[in-house]
């Protein structure tokens, strides 16, 4: 019996939209999850995340098992207690930090071994261990350990990250059947760089080890916009049509409700919360950059249209101005109001697909992000 329910309500085009059901709580896809890297959304209290409408956030294993380490929250009693966000969490297995962060790593058929970006120590990643920590966490949504080749790579490099990905996938379904907890679910993971072949091996070798949903990975790594959404058309339709899909590390406003159009169903990325802590906020009508001049005498909100406190309640004069000071209001009241922008843009995704009319809302956020 698979740990999910995924019941899909409505469709438009390839657009799915329904709900991903897990016994901490009910998710509504398309769903946006809220980047909580290190046990925190960045300047954001739990509650205030989930008033925003975010019925999921995203950890990672990469940064939690460096710091405070997978054991000590496991004794402490799990990630959902440790950081008081009693709602579903996804957990990234480590894999695709490592290759960003850690300076020294060195990949091998057993794993991944790399030095903290924190002390320097030396670590070892493995399919099993990644897993085994995912499971110390509580993760709810876990990521098998996999291979993201950088962009551009060869045509060989990116067969090769195919092939130690799928053998890495089958040690990660191993390990996971050994030691995960009921209601709690493993994702496969795609690769294969643009190539549509290497796309398709990768998703149908996938779906043969029949995973209760599947992460597309390997885009929105430097190929840009028109690449990543010609080669997600070209992955989708080789993934079963009644589990989630889940691109990760995606994306602008933009992205998002094109690669909606293309069939995915879940989404992350740190772009509303690192852009709040630099002044950046996403609003109905495209981008603002509160650090500039023109704000400074604007006594009008940042988005009138927003549901959220932090763009209604507070002129753009007194953002910019907190910006400026450098005072710890503006990250906070910024990654507040663009938490708050995501998850309004997913619900208006949701409606749109339900009522049949996508288009019209992608042409919407093309006008204000294109
Ligand atoms: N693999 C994993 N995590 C990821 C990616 C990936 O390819 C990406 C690529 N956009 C973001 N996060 N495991």
């Amino acid at each position: 019996m698979s740990a999910l329910a995924f019941d899909i309500h409505g469709r438009d085009g390839e657009a799915r939209t329904g709900a991903l059901t897990t016994p901490r709580g009910t998710i509504r896809t398309p769903a946006f999850m809220p980047v909580g890297t290190a046990a925190s959304v960045k300047a954001m209290f739990p509650d205030t995340v989930r008033e925003t409408g975010a019925d999921i956030i995203l950890g990672n294993t990469y940064h939690l098992m460096l710091r405070p380490g997978a054991e000590r929250i496991a004794r402490l009693g799990g990630l959902h207690d440790f950081m008081n966000w009693p709602g579903p969490i996804l957990t990234d297995s480590g894999g695709f930090q490592v290759m960003s962060l850690s300076k020294l790593r060195k990949l091998s058929e057993d794993g991944v071994t790399f030095q903290s970006h924190i002390d320097g120590s030396t670590h070892l990643l493995t399919p099993e261990r990644a897993v085994e920590i995912q499971c110390l966490l509580g993760s709810d949504i876990q990521m098998q350990l996999d291979e993201c080749p950088p962009y551009p790579c060869t045509r060989e490099e990116a067969a090769s990250a195919v092939e130690l990905s799928l053998r890495w996938a089958e040690r990660s379904q191993d390990a996971f059947a050994k030691r995960a907890a009921a209601g709690h679910a493993l994702f496969g993971i795609v690769q294969g760089s643009i190539h549509p072949d290497l796309r398709e091996r990768s998703a149908r070798a996938l779906m043969e080890m029949d995973f209760p949903g599947y992460a597309i990975g390997g885009l929105a790594v430097g190929e840009g916009p028109d690449l990543m959404l010609e080669t997600l058309a070209q992955t989708t339709p080789h993934l079963p049509a009644d589990k989630p899909r889940y691109l990760m590390g995606v994306g602008t406003p933009l992205d998002i409700v094109e690669a909606v159009a293309r069939g995915v169903d879940m989404f992350d990325c740190v772009m509303p919360t690192r852009s709040g802590r630099h002044g950046q906020a996403f609003t109905w009508a495209g981008k603002v950059n509160l650090r500039n001049a023109a704000h400074a005498d604007d006594p009008g909100p940042l988005d009138p249209e927003s549901p959220c406190p932090a763009a209604r309640d507070y002129s753009r004069a007194y953002l910019h101005h907190l910006v400026k000071a450098g005072e710890y209001l503006a990250p906070m009241l910024l990654t507040w109001a663009n938490v708050a922008f995501y998850q309004d843009l997913m619900r208006a995704v949701r409606a749109a697909i339900q009522e049949g009319r996508l288009d019209e809302l992608r042409t919407r956020i093309r006008v204000a992000y294109g």
